[in-house]
């Protein structure tokens, strides 16, 4: 659901500290089950729901799963409503697209980050998804978050999908260059990228030289399992850190309160 100050503001209001993502890949769970781990996400304290992942999802799945989010967080804001002690804004969660291409879209979903695959080596990446997708976009309403996406080392499937060309720990000057060049293209984000289930984080440098750059919101993921990590990611500049497989390794609902409300913690600190 959007929140009332709408999503773009929602995103990039800096006064909440670092926020958490839980990225729900729909090509990897029901729609029901994607549904659990989203509620119990913001219970947790996620602040943002990524829909994506896979690079082979159809649009049909993609979108069962952002109706069926979205209809449980209207059902969880009605009942806060009716209750002195909740909060209805708590489930005014945005739930977001993260595409790996123009295939994976919804007109369910309140936005979309609408990305450049800004080292990649393929037109497909830096342009030609996007020209497909626009149009629906378009058609449907659904609100673009211009986002720069950068990936590191180690990259894992989207470096090799995306034929990135893999930024290291020390590429601090060229992570600079990056946020730079994704301000001066007019874009509000930039996500920083290590690659889902990735063994190493986007490096603390790396953050701290984009975060020089003025009024650009930084997203970072990728191997993010600790409180530590979070706190590393969060202290370096990160606006917001992004998890993924934490949820999906997760034991049961309980595990994965703990897990989630640990990463938040690391990020608050
Ligand atoms: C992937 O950055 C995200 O795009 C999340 O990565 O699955 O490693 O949490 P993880």
């Amino acid at each position: 659901m959007i929140p009332d100050i709408g999503l773009m503001r929602y995103i990039l209001d800096t006064t909440q500290g670092c926020r958490h993502i839980t990225l729900i890949d729909p090509g990897k769970q029901s729609a029901e089950v994607a549904t659990r781990r989203a509620i119990a996400a913001v219970e947790s304290g996620s602040r943002m729901i990524f829909v994506g992942g896979s690079t082979n999802t159809p649009d049909k799945v993609v979108h069962e799963t952002c109706e069926s989010i979205q209809q449980a967080f209207e059902l969880q804001t009605f009942a806060a409503s009716q209750s002195p002690d909740s909060d209805e804004d708590t489930w005014k969660v945005p739930v977001v697209l993260f595409p790996g291409g123009a295939h994976a879209l919804s007109p369910a979903a309140d936005g979309i980050t609408f990305m450049m695959l800004m080292n990649s080596n393929s037109r497909r990446f830096l342009i030609d998804e996007q020209l497909k997708g626009a149009p629906y976009l378009e058609k449907f309403g659904v609100e673009t978050i211009p986002t720069g996406y950068v990936i590191f080392s180690p990259g894992g499937k989207v470096g090799e999908v995306g034929e990135a060309l893999l930024l290291d720990e020390n590429d601090s000057d060229l992570a600079y260059s990056y946020a730079l060049t994704a301000k001066m293209f007019g874009f509000k984000v930039l996500y920083l990228e290590s690659g889902s289930g990735s063994l190493k984080q986007v490096s603390g440098d790396c953050i701290n030289a984009a975060k020089k750059v003025n009024d650009l919101c930084l997203i970072v993921g990728g191997g993010i399992r600790t409180k530590e990590h979070a706190e590393k990611a969060a202290k370096s500049g990160a606006n917001w850190i992004v998890t993924g497989t934490l949820t999906e390794d997760a034991e049961d609902i309980e595990d994965l309160k703990m897990k989630i409300s640990n990463v938040v913690a690391g990020a608050q600190n």
